[in-house]
């Protein structure tokens, strides 16, 4: 084993115990449709408002220890004229890029995707760095349905996984790697395990083949649910143990940290769950947030695109981010039980 490196303390600083990162990263197309849902309308405008208002919330920085950020937003002034770069900087908080270009049909695989964005990455992350990037997320999108995922696109998605990874590494960055496992169907937590360690394995394989160094990345997965259309809701400690034992089998212990997208459960579903993890510790990894709908969903709703609602909007985010720092320590015990975070 080689001598740690600056990357590998980066990977561990973002998920120290009581921190986790924000997933802020969501393309025009996304925070249309999470804003309109909220009645906001979206321009550059807004969301610079919006994300403003997140970055700047009260205690970010307390549970908060990097922000993934969309290319707009890397390069954005916020309202006062500084960039947003700073602002995160300022509180000691990491700014880190999306990368991917999004999932793309996957010719010859109906109904499956791969995630395109290799060619010119290079370059474009030279770019990012000298914009003050220091961490990378890439996110893979598989599909549960009859027959799905095939072993094609689980190869092909865990080869760009891979591919990119390795090419972060390369340029000085800590890659996320975000093999996402949807909850869409009416499958069960079996099968959500089945395909998870499936995917998993098929990522770890690939990595292993690009020479990526584990003990400098994070991993974000999904945690082993059921299906959102499935009649049942398996409680916290059900997640925790099934999650748990899929991570066990399929993920090596040089991977520092593994920190869980939320997935569309809701912001609640989402603490309790991680908290029962982390209960259940010590891991191999450490276990933290990596969140945008579950960390993000009380605050869009508050804020309604008005100024009046800003401080609101604020205090319901710095709860929420409260509740998973808490959660990454296994000391969450309810909805306002945060003063100890
Ligand atoms: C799965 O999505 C990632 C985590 O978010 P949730 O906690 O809400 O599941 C998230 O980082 C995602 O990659 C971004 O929202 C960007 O999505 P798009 O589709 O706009 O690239």
């Amino acid at each position: 084993m080689t001598a740690a490196t600056d990357l590998d303390q980066l990977a561990f600083h973002l998920t120290r115990p009581g921190h986790g990162i924000l997933a802020a990263d969501e393309s025009t197309g996304t925070i249309e449709k999470r804003f309109t849902a909220c009645g906001i309308s979206c321009s550059e405008e807004t969301r610079r408002d919006y994300r403003t208002l997140l970055f700047t919330s009260p205690r970010f920085a307390e549970a908060i220890a990097g922000v993934i950020l969309y290319e707009e937003t890397l390069f954005q002034k916020a309202a006062d004229g500084d960039p947003m770069v700073r602002v995160l900087e300022r509180q000691s908080v990491v700014p880190g890029i999306k990368v991917d270009k999004g999932a793309k049909p996957l010719a010859g695989y109906p109904g499956e995707t791969v995630t395109e964005g290799l060619d010119g990455l290079r370059e474009r992350l030279a770019r990012y760095h000298e914009a003050g990037a220091r961490f990378t997320k890439w996110r893979a999108v598989i599909a549960i349905a009859e027959g799905l995922p095939t072993s094609g696109a689980l190869e092909a998605n865990a080869e760009a996984l891979a591919r990119y990874a390795a090419l972060a590494q390369e340029q000085g960055f800590v890659p996320i790697v975000e093999p996402e496992v949807l909850m869409d169907g009416d499958h069960d937590i079996d099968r959500c395990a089945g395909v998870t360690e499936r995917t998993l394995r098929a990522v770890f394989a690939a990595l292993a083949r690009h020479r990526v160094r584990l003990e400098a990345m994070i991993l974000k997965p999904n945690m082993v649910v059921d299906g959102k259309k499935h009649p049942r809701r398996s409680p916290p400690e059900t997640v925790a143990e099934r999650t748990l034992g899929v991570l066990r089998r399929a993920v090596p212990a040089a991977v520092p940290a593994v920190a869980f997208l939320s997935g569309g459960q809701s912001p609640e579903e989402a603490t309790r769950n991680l908290d029962a993890m982390n209960r259940l510790g010590p891991h191999p990894w450490r276990l933290s947030f990596s969140f945008a709908r579950a960390l993000q969903e009380d605050a869009m709703r508050a804020w309604a695109g008005r100024t009046e609602n800003v401080v609101r909007a604020q205090a319901a985010f710095a709860r929420r981010a409260a509740c998973n720092a808490l959660a990454t320590q296994g000391r969450y015990d309810g909805a306002d039980n945060t003063s100890a975070a």
